[in-house]
């Protein structure tokens, strides 16, 4: 039975899924488009395929939500949100990629490179991670111009060498390695390859809303926490759901040397930092009003 405080929380996630898709699907038409191009059809239709119809849209959630907390609505966090998506879409179309993970599916359908070819997802996870930034920068987004080169700043930190594409080339490193993984190690590189953007969408959500240091410091603290509980319930996940399928699933990533907390610390106590990293995240909150927090 949903208690009162997880329906609502599910609603909200569902009316800001319901809004960004919305925003995504205005920003990805052909009208977006200044006039004078020669339209590349095949590749906008790519970028649409892999950002609009699916997924949980946390991470704009992230950005709206911390926004509101400040009193900021309407259409600036919807397209920081929105960009902050495409830069998530295009991450998962490469991790999808042969090079990459070799996935055939990803939130239920056939992945980029699979419905369309390995070089139409590669251009469009570029345009989209392009697109963002142009999207963020834009004067919609907010009126004033250090507001909008702030959240550009945040978001080129998140994604780039220092954040999601550093975390990620440190994942890959990690696999070849043949000795197993520190906890300590593991959770860096989770803190840039998945953390980051998460983190960045509570920033986001307080630049737009011109948060005060503590405030931010405190949504900081959130981020940070969430981020890593997110990682942790992620690699729980796939190893209960390996564990279920016992075969064609679990055959394919047997022997990868993955960097993982289950893996570094064993099933039930990362379970255990999964539900500690929960509660502090929920603490970090404390200064904000319960209701809206
Ligand atoms: C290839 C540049 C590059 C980066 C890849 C984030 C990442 C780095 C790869 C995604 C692969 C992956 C499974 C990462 C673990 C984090 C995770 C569970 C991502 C999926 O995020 P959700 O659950 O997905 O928010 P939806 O589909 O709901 O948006």
């Amino acid at each position: 039975m949903p208690t009162d405080a997880t329906s609502d929380f599910d609603s909200r996630l569902k009316s800001v899924a319901d809004a960004i898709e919305t925003t995504l699907d205005r920003l990805l038409s052909p009208a977006a488009l200044p006039g004078e191009v020669v339209r590349p059809d095949r590749l906008l239709d790519a970028m649409r395929y892999s950002t609009l119809g699916g997924g949980k849209r946390l991470r704009p959630f992230l950005v709206v939500e911390t926004a509101r907390l400040f009193g900021v609505d309407g259409e600036g966090p919807l397209r920081a949100g929105a960009a902050l998506e495409m830069i998530h879409c295009y991450s998962l179309v490469h991790d999808d990629l042969p090079a990459m993970d070799d996935d055939d599916l990803r939130r239920g359908r056939p992945t980029a490179h699979k419905a369309y070819d390995e070089a139409t997802a590669i251009l469009s996870g570029d345009a989209l991670l392009t697109y963002a930034f142009d999207v963020m920068a834009g004067e919609a987004t907010h009126a004033d111009p250090a507001v909008r080169a702030a959240l550009v700043l945040g978001l080129a930190r998140a994604s780039g060498l220092g954040g999601m594409v550093g975390g990620q080339a440190l994942d890959l490193e990690a696999e070849r390695a043949t000795a197993p993984h520190e906890a300590a190690f593991v959770m860096r590189m989770q803190s840039m390859k998945t953390g980051a953007l998460l983190l960045y969408g509570v920033e986001a959500g307080a630049i737009l809303g011109q948060a005060s240091a503590a405030e931010r410091d405190a949504l900081k603290r959130y981020g940070v926490a969430l981020g890593a509980a997110f990682q942790v319930a992620d690699d729980i996940l796939d190893t209960e759901s390996d564990a279920a399928t016992l075969g064609k699933a679990a055959g394919k990533d047997a022997d990868r040397n993955k960097a993982t907390l289950v893996a570094a610390l064993g099933l039930d106590a990362a379970k255990r930092r999964r539900d500690a990293l929960a509660e502090e995240a929920v603490a970090a909150l404390d200064m904000f009003p319960r209701d809206r927090a």
